[in-house]
């Protein structure tokens, strides 16, 4: 008797617990994302990095010179495009890179590629040299010719990156978020007024680093239905939760071509791809997960752009 009285203290203390962390789990899972200040940032990115077995390389680093111009030169170009966006109420810039040959008898895949929470559209080809590295890998017959648009993500009247301060302000988080639309309903529709570009989804692929990587998938994977090749490098923490990114993960399994996640072993951001790695490993969602040696830096994304890129557009590159 009392035995059974005390295990039915123990199973209604138990369930009062269990329902104390469910209700409170809850509660967390409806809140709007973390506000993004400048003390939740350093937070995040001071996180410890715990890697388990498989958070290993797929790839060596990109071979020397990879994103170092040829001496005969680059075969394409890059180019500013300019476009009216009804959710800024703007005119907005994307810096264009056109492969070698460019030529209107022809219709070119396209990859639209996301710059982090401080830069512009400048920052991909800039910083990262990304131009250089499509260039080469086409020179190299290691890409299919793609037209590359690396547009400004942050969709705010004023896109400029906020002076340092702001850089985690609300609102310049917002803009980023704010993209979606902008992105969906006049970038894409405007490049493919202007350029030779196929409509496909097959043909159309979304990456990023940090923030770009983050709104890569969330976008990315949310439409299925205009994109087939998605990545995300270093993502930041403006990743929607993995079951909200991938809420259907047998339609995730049919329709992508290619997913793929990176991040260095010295980015206290990992947590965030780590995350969305091991959802996908659960729900048997292919994809690639490369966690190199690098930190938060161009080298983990000019690396990774070199190996993401070789892989689009083609069949049977997912392993
Ligand atoms: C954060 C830390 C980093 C965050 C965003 C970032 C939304 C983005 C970094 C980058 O784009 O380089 O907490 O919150």
């Amino acid at each position: 008797m009392k035995k059974s009285f005390a295990r039915k203290a123990v199973f209604a203390k138990t369930v009062t617990t269990s329902l104390f962390v469910m209700l409170a789990a809850s509660a967390l899972a409806q809140e709007k994302p973390e506000q993004v200040s400048s003390e939740s940032a350093r937070a995040n990115f001071g996180r410890p990095v715990v890697l388990a077995a498989d958070d290993v390389r797929a790839f060596p680093d990109a071979p020397v010179g990879f994103d170092k111009p040829s001496t005969t030169g680059m075969g394409g170009r890059t180019e500013v495009f300019e476009y009216d966006s009804t959710v800024t109420g703007t005119r907005r810039k994307a810096v264009v890179y056109l492969p070698p040959h460019y030529s209107s008898d022809r219709k070119y895949p396209v990859l639209y590629l996301l710059h982090g929470i401080a830069g512009n559209e400048w920052e991909w080809s800039g910083y990262v040299h990304a131009d250089t590295i499509i260039d080469n890998l086409i020179a190299d017959g290691k890409a299919v010719p793609m037209i590359v648009v690396m547009p400004n993500g942050r969709a705010l009247a004023d896109d400029r990156p906020p002076a340092p301060d702001k850089t985690y302000s609300p609102q310049n988080a917002e803009g980023f978020a704010k993209f979606e639309r902008d992105l969906l309903d006049c970038l894409i529709p405007a490049v493919q007024a202007k350029y030779s570009v196929s409509t496909n989804r097959e043909q159309r692929a979304i990456a990023g680093l940090s923030m770009g990587g983050g709104q890569s998938l969330n976008f990315g994977l949310k439409h299925l239905d205009t994109f087939a090749w998605v990545g995300g490098f270093s993502a930041a923490p403006d990743t929607k939760p993995p079951g909200e990114l991938v809420p259907d993960p047998a339609a995730a399994r049919a329709q992508l071509k290619l997913l793929y996640l990176s991040c260095g072993n010295k980015d206290g951001l990992i947590s965030v791809s780590q995350g969305v790695h091991v959802y996908l490993k659960q729900q048997n969602v292919p994809h690639i997960w490369n966690v190199d040696d690098h930190g938060h830096d161009g080298e983990t994304w000019g690396s990774n752009l070199y190996h993401f890129a070789q892989r689009l557009f083609v069949t049977n590159k997912q392993k």
